[in-house]
């Protein structure tokens, strides 16, 4: 098991030694108990980030794929709502501005539960939300469309 620790805070993450920010890595030990070996990996001290005010442009669309005659199953048309893009990461504390336009489907009423947002992205309209990513983690943007749900989540991670 590897242990990446950032200092000064109290969570200890636990993740494959690749995903390690290994230039950051300040002093190391190795603590061997029993059979079971335990790397302790400690970051050397890095400044705090000023929180940061994001804005990304989001597209309501609709993927559409038309097989022909002679194609197997034929003339089949497959339809998938989504959004574009469907994954932004940011930091904690950060101000997220989300301009979403829709270009396909009358409309998409949505929700951000992590972050108490509640709003409808319509045809031709650009709906802008504005939200602090106050808790880290993993925040979904979901359209409740019954058709749409199951392809049209965007992942927000939200970085310590
Ligand atoms: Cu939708």
């Amino acid at each position: 098991m590897v242990i990446c620790r950032e200092s000064g805070l109290e969570e200890i993450y636990e993740r494959e030694i690749e995903d390690c920010d290994l230039g950051r890595i300040g002093p190391v030990a190795l603590v061997v108990s029993g059979f079971s070996a335990t790397l302790v990996l400690t970051r050397s001290t890095v400044p705090a980030r000023a929180p940061t005010e994001w804005t990304f442009v989001v597209l309501a669309v609709e993927y559409k794929g038309t097989s022909g005659p002679t194609e197997n199953p034929p003339n089949t048309t497959y339809k998938a709502y989504r959004w574009d893009p469907s994954y932004i990461r940011v930091s904690k504390g950060d101000t997220v501005r989300l301009n979403i336009f829709g270009v396909n489907g009358a409309s998409h009423p949505s929700t951000i539960d992590a972050f108490d947002q509640s709003f409808t992205v319509t045809r031709g309209q650009w709906t802008n939300i504005t939200f602090v990513a106050s808790k880290a983690g993993i925040a979904e943007m979901v359209c409740h469309v019954p058709d749409h749900t199951e392809t049209m989540q965007m992942v927000i991670e939200v970085f310590e």
